[in-house]
């Protein structure tokens, strides 16, 4: 490489907000030891700006405090230091719509389980481009499976955390994978649905609107809350209930959220064709008033 190019590499380098510093890509590593790495102990984030707005980070920054809580992980920053830490790192790299995984773990340790022994968490935030669903999956909708691994039951490890555990979610995306789909529903241990590998899940039946209640065994999404506000804000009915697959088969509409799929329909599941095979009205409404709510409800830098 030419000297002028390597230059031009340099200050292109992507820069992770790393313990406190921004650091190269290339130099942003953790230790074998790191808890996060050795047993999956942390918690994380995925986030989304959209032009220079990063949706919901208020939200997101709670739910993050909430999972290290569950955890027992003392975060030694501040919430407000915390987002000041994202918006430092999205204009280091002058990104206007990018993905931001905010990522806490217990630290470097010994070989034990022992919390204890991990002193001092490792906190890091990649900010980058952010990978979208083709818009065909948008315009047609989703052909989806029921995944035969089943969610992690609350009692033992509650999907309400988002852990660095997300092994349980992996199986059932090899599951979707296996089937020849992009996602798949997961049910608890019990049968009634709970929400999809990486998105929650919502039905529209009898022109009511519904999604499992998180006790079920989900995570409380933070795309959920954004559409349930919405339906309230659209006189549509809304209620969490325990769904099972049945009523899901038998539904007008099914779709999709999740920060990065926002609102993305569905119209089959397990062969079977849901409403009349298309993204419904419901879900098309809803899908309108979300990309006006990511226009201003959030923080900007
Ligand atoms: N359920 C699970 C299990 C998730 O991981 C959602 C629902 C939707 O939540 P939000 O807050 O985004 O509306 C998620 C979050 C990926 C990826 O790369 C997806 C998520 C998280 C991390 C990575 O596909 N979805």
């Amino acid at each position: 490489m030419t000297s002028a190019a390597s230059v031009k590499k340099e200050k292109t380098a992507l820069k992770i907000y790393f313990n406190g510093e921004l650091i190269d890509k290339e130099k942003a590593c953790v230790s074998v030891f790191d808890h996060g790495l050795l047993y999956g102990d942390g918690v994380f984030e995925g986030i989304r700006t959209y032009g220079s707005l990063v949706f919901r980070l208020k939200e997101h920054i709670d739910r993050l405090y909430k999972s290290a809580d569950a955890i027992e992980l003392k975060i030694p920053m501040t919430k407000l230091e915390m987002m000041d830490a994202v918006i430092m790192t999205l204009k280091a790299n002058s990104l206007k719509d990018a993905y931001i995984r905010l990522v806490i773990t217990r630290g470097p340790g010994d070989l034990g389980l022992d919390p204890r022994k991990c002193k001092k968490p490792t906190i890091f935030i990649i900010t980058d481009k952010i990978t979208l669903y083709p818009k065909e999956f948008y315009q047609k909708g989703l052909e989806i499976i029921t995944a035969t691994t089943r969610r992690n039951l609350p009692q033992a490890l509650d999907p309400r955390i988002k852990s660095l555990n997300y092994l349980n979610n992996i199986l059932g995306k090899i599951d979707a994978i296996k089937a020849g789909t992009v996602e798949a529903i997961m049910l608890s241990y019990d049968g009634h649905v709970a929400e999809c590998t990486g998105d929650n899940i919502f039905i529209v039946k009898k022109g009511e609107l519904i999604t499992p209640p998180v006790e079920v065994g989900a995570l409380e999404g933070i795309t959920r809350d954004a559409v349930i506000d919405l339906a309230k804000d659209l006189d549509m009915p809304f209620y969490a209930k325990m769904l099972k697959m049945d009523d899901v088969y038998e539904s007008e509409e099914v779709f999709l959220t999740g920060t990065a799929a926002e609102i993305v329909p569905v119209i089959k599941i397990d062969d079977r064709v849901i409403g009349d095979g298309k993204p419904g009205k419901s879900t098309l409404k809803l899908t309108t008033a979300f990309r006006e709510l990511t226009k201003t409800d959030g923080v900007r830098y």
